[in-house]
């Protein structure tokens, strides 16, 4: 099952929004085959253990009765944009599966097991499970919650501020740090902005990262109707504009849309309202070591800070001159 699992992480950034799944099949004398779901949309992990097993041992292979298959996650029973894992587990005579975890999507959930059970393959069920689990955290998290896993970022000054006053452009944050958002992004499902920072900043809010990624959807909170359809940010991926201004109502049109996470990537006004709905679940905060001075807008009205808006420090690190410190919700 360890080894299943790490196959698996090889695909975070190119599985999602479908969970990694990793799979093996294996005989009395060790592997046989393995195989993973590499790309959302292409094959899942059980078929492509099997096709690699197929490919090894020779077309006219067909003693799979004699091999088990280890798959990190319940094999699936659905026609999605594949057909259904069990039944092709089943079609092919294999006489025993065991699984990490099982799929929470209610599409599945259980279904694939009685599949299993109904054509006489013998099951285990939740062979370490809570390690498949931290690997899809967003994946388990949307559908044990029913919601989104929202995380919001912020770039500050050290004196709390976003940026300047007059509008005119400034780095708050070393170009590591902005490097490292990069990376942040390519974890995320979507990126959500508001009208104003498409406006005044014609950011491109994609993953600029140097490995293979199915990009985060951009979702562009706005009720503006002008925008420059030449800008950056409507480049690269598919965008959505929410016109709602009922932050909750906005969370749910995000679980409604099938993304399992989104990065909020916005102004002090917008970030300020997302995180009074109490449904932000993360933030991460990358600090400069240089103050913007009194040209600068605040992050948070006066009295206000991150632990007193529910969060609680997880982790801290130094990125060259800035600080990168990331909160969970308490
Ligand atoms: C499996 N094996 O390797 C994965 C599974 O749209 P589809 O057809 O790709 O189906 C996606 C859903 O299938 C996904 O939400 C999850 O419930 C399950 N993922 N199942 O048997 C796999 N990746
Ligand atoms: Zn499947």
């Amino acid at each position: 099952m360890l080894r299943a699992i790490s196959l698996a992480e090889a695909f975070k950034y190119t599985a999602k929004p479908n969970p990694v799944v990793g799979a093996l099949l294996v005989s009395k004398t060790g592997i046989i085959s393995e195989g993973s779901h590499e790309r959302f949309g292409e094959n899942h992990a059980e078929i492509n253990a099997i096709n690699n097993a197929r490919k090894l041992l020779g077309k006219s292979f067909n003693s799979f009765e004699d091999l088990t298959l280890v798959c990190t996650l319940e094999p699936c029973s659905h026609f999605g944009k594949t057909g259904p894992c069990a039944e092709a587990i089943a079609q092919i005579g294999i006489k025993k599966v065991i699984i990490g975890a099982l799929d929470p999507n209610p599409l599945v959930a259980g279904k694939g097991i009685d599949l299993l059970i109904k054509n006489d393959v013998k099951v285990e069920v939740g062979l370490c499970q809570e390690l498949v689990k931290e690997q899809n955290k967003f994946f388990f998290f949307k559908h044990e919650k029913m919601k989104p896993y929202v995380t919001v970022k912020i770039a500050s000054s050290l004196d709390g501020k976003s940026h300047n006053k007059d509008g005119s452009s400034t780095w708050i944050t070393c170009a590591e740090s902005r490097n490292d958002v990069q990376n942040v992004r390519a974890l995320y499902d979507a990126i959500l902005t508001g009208g104003n920072t498409v406006i005044d900043d014609n950011p491109r809010m994609n993953a600029r990262v140097n490995f293979e990624v199915n990009q985060p959807k951009k979702i562009l909170l706005s009720k503006k109707n002008n925008f420059d359809m030449e800008s950056n940010f409507f480049k690269n991926a598919e965008v959505t504009i929410i016109k709602e201004t009922n932050i909750a109502k906005v969370i749910n049109s995000i679980y409604e849309l099938d993304h399992c996470s989104v990065l909020v990537e916005a102004g002090p006004r917008l970030v300020n309202a997302f995180l009074k709905t109490g449904l932000v679940d993360e933030l991460i905060e990358y600090k400069s070591s240089e103050p913007l001075g009194k040209n600068g807008v605040n992050w948070f009205s006066k009295n206000t800070t991150i632990e007193n808006l529910g969060f609680k420090l997880e982790s801290t690190c130094k990125i060259k001159s800035d600080v990168k410190n990331i909160y969970k919700k308490c």
